[in-house]
């Protein structure tokens, strides 16, 4: 039935601006995979937990950003992309992206220099499973 075939066609269309909407909503600018594995599909939302070490961190100091991603209490450790944007609150020319990359515990980590003190907004934008998560903590760089 035509109307069959339409309904289809309409739904496949509606995951695809579902999937361009998540990928324009990400500041990133690495190639984007909106390829769907359907095997990999599943319903739990992905969890990102950013850390970083040191927690209070100073300028020219070399700072561990960490990514855990975690699916239904699962780690995740096929993520398509990690990806750190530090950003100083005062300027936001001022900022570093770095691209996360797993380590032996599961966690995606990278490591970054902040040569100026100041306040700063991490974002970890992890696109995983065919989702995307980008929380964002404050960090304060001390001189
Ligand atoms: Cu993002």
């Amino acid at each position: 039935m035509p109307g069959f075939f339409l309904k289809k066609i309409g739904y496949a269309l509606m995951i695809a601006a579902m999937v361009a909407s998540v990928l324009a909503g990400c500041a990133s600018k690495g190639n984007n995979q909106a390829v769907m594995d359907m095997s990999k599909m599943s319903m739990d939302p992905i969890k990102v937990e950013l850390t970083w070490s040191p927690a209070g961190a100073s300028a020219n100091q070399e700072i561990i950003f960490k990514a855990e991603v975690t699916q239904g209490g699962d780690v995740v450790d096929d993520a398509d992309e990690v990806l750190f944007e530090i950003v100083n609150d005062n300027d936001s020319s001022k900022k570093l992206e770095l691209k996360g990359e797993l380590d032996e515990e599961g966690k995606y980590t990278a490591a970054g220099t902040l040569e100026e003190a100041g306040m700063y907004h991490v974002t970890s934008h992890v696109t995983a499973r065919t989702q995307h998560s980008m929380p964002t903590k404050p960090l304060t760089v001390k001189p």
